[in-house]
């Protein structure tokens, strides 16, 4: 496995403790371990990946970028369908409002690919990586109670362990992060806004059946959208063992407890062929979706102490960039520890991390939340301009991210490109030359000068 390339590795080694080996907290884990920290990981699970087999994971090129960036293209490609194009439709009549290819511009202008897998393979990969790596794995382990003025760790079997630096990548409803959230005085959200509902269908059925067979054309894989009344749907072929994912978003229903008859209820009213689709599923989860309160601070009153992932900025259940930002955490992060030489650093770059991240973050999510609102507009005059002016660009022959003849970028793909084209390790080292290096200087200076 091609793991190591050339990058700066730190001067000062540092223990790191990641709470949660999930996308965010294994792509910490190679990333420190890239740079030359130590790191040991905390994980309920007794084999990564078991418990998220049967999940859908949409990398897009930011996502990606980074790991081909860490040489792991071949190891990506073994187990990732690329996408090549978007459809979208509407939901209720199945009327195609238009279509984009997106191996031109996008992947062009931001250097990676919008690949479609299974979450446990991705976290396999990782994990496994990782390892190679020589970060040390506590499996079938956790975390009970974390004390972060002395950076201790207890674990379900009483054993505690310490380190430089705890990162909590344990989710949006683990551990850490309703501790900061209290040092903070903010409430976690109650009510669900959103749910979704997700569900994998084996590629078997889908390619028997003569209606379906057309969601599974191995040549141009492609992200299939549906805009509906108050409702919306992606689904989309994925790779590994090949297979096709299916994702519904609606207004908070009350069928928690019966799944199955809410999915029911929302495919009542939707085109044939997908609704022939949603009939092959055997089981779906139900996520609720909540407008999570965003934390002030990442970084505990200690200053040793910081989340990532959803722990940090909780973006809604299903999202394109939902595991693309924890995983640009982890890039950001490594970059600027790749730059430690004194302990007086370390809480200096926790902040950095932080300031670095939260924009980001907070666009992408106002992206995303955009996004469902705009597919799932109700029918309204608004939605009704919407999809004409989508169709007169199909009618013109005009992909639904270009640039019509004479006239301006869209808006929705000047955002696109922005999101995907994001270069999370340049900003990091935008930040080390602009402030982390006039601070080093100063310090290093006031030493050489004999003052502390
Ligand atoms: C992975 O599985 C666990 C356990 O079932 C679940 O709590 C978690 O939400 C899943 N991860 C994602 C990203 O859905
Ligand atoms: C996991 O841990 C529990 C106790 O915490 C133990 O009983 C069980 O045998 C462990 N399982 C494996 C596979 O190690
Ligand atoms: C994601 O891609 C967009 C568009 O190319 C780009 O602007 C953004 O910086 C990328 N994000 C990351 C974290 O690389």
């Amino acid at each position: 496995m091609a793991i190591e390339n050339a990058s700066t590795q730190a001067r000062l080694s540092i223990d790191f403790l990641v709470i949660g080996a999930g996308v965010s907290g294994l792509a910490c884990a190679m990333a420190l371990r890239r740079v030359g920290h130590r790191v040991v990981i905390i994980e309920r699970e007794k084999e990564i990946g078991e418990s998220n087999a049967s999940e859908a994971v949409r990398m897009p090129p930011n996502l990606s970028k980074i790991l081909y960036h860490w040489d792991l293209q071949s190891e990506v490609e073994a187990f990732a369908a690329k996408s090549k194009a978007i459809e979208i439709s509407r939901l209720e009549t199945g009327v195609l409002l238009g279509t984009h290819d997106w191996d031109e511009e996008v992947l062009r202008e931001t250097r990676g690919e919008f690949l479609f897998a299974h979450l446990g393979d991705l976290r396999k990969m990782m994990f496994n990586v990782a390892l190679c790596q020589g970060a040390k794995f506590r499996l079938n382990a956790t975390a009970v109670a974390v004390d972060p003025e002395n950076r201790v760790v207890t674990l379900d079997s009483g054993e505690t362990l310490t380190a430089d630096v705890i990162i909590g990548a344990d989710g949006v409803s683990g551990l850490v992060r309703p501790i900061l959230l209290a040092e903070q005085d903010i409430a976690e959200a109650r009510e669900p806004s959103l749910c979704m509902y997700t569900a994998i269908v084996p590629q078997a059925s889908v390619i028997k059946d003569s209606q379906s067979k057309r969601f599974f054309e191995p040549e141009v894989i492609t992200m299939f959208s549906f805009f509906g009344n108050n409702q919306c749907v992606i689904s989309h072929p994925i790779g590994g063992s090949p297979a096709f994912s299916f994702c519904l978003w609606r207004p908070w229903d009350n069928f928690e407890e019966a799944p199955e008859h809410g999915l029911l209820e929302a495919l009542e009213h939707v085109e044939p062929k997908l609704k022939k689709l949603g009939s092959m599923i055997s089981s779906s989860r139900r996520v609720s979706v909540f407008e999570h309160p965003s934390l002030e601070d990442w970084v505990d009153e200690s200053g040793r102490m910081i989340v990532v992932g959803s722990a940090a900025h909780p973006i809604l259940a299903g999202a394109n960039q939902y595991h693309a930002m924890g995983v640009e955490d982890g890039a950001v992060l490594a970059k600027l520890f790749s730059h430690l030489s004194t302990e007086s650093q370390i809480s200096d770059f926790l902040y950095a991390f932080q300031d670095l991240r939260q924009p980001r973050c907070e666009k992408v999510l106002a992206s995303e939340t955009g996004n469902i609102q705009y597919m799932s507009m109700p029918d309204c005059p608004d939605q009704e301009m919407r999809d004409q002016g989508m169709m007169a660009l199909a009618a013109a022959g005009t992909g639904l991210f270009d640039v019509a003849e004479g006239g301006e970028e869209s808006p929705q793909w000047a955002e696109i490109k922005d999101i995907f084209g994001y270069d999370a390790e340049d900003e990091a080292d935008n930040w080390w030359v602009s402030w982390g290096l006039l601070k080093q200087r100063a310090l290093e200076s006031a030493q050489n000068c004999g003052i502390k």
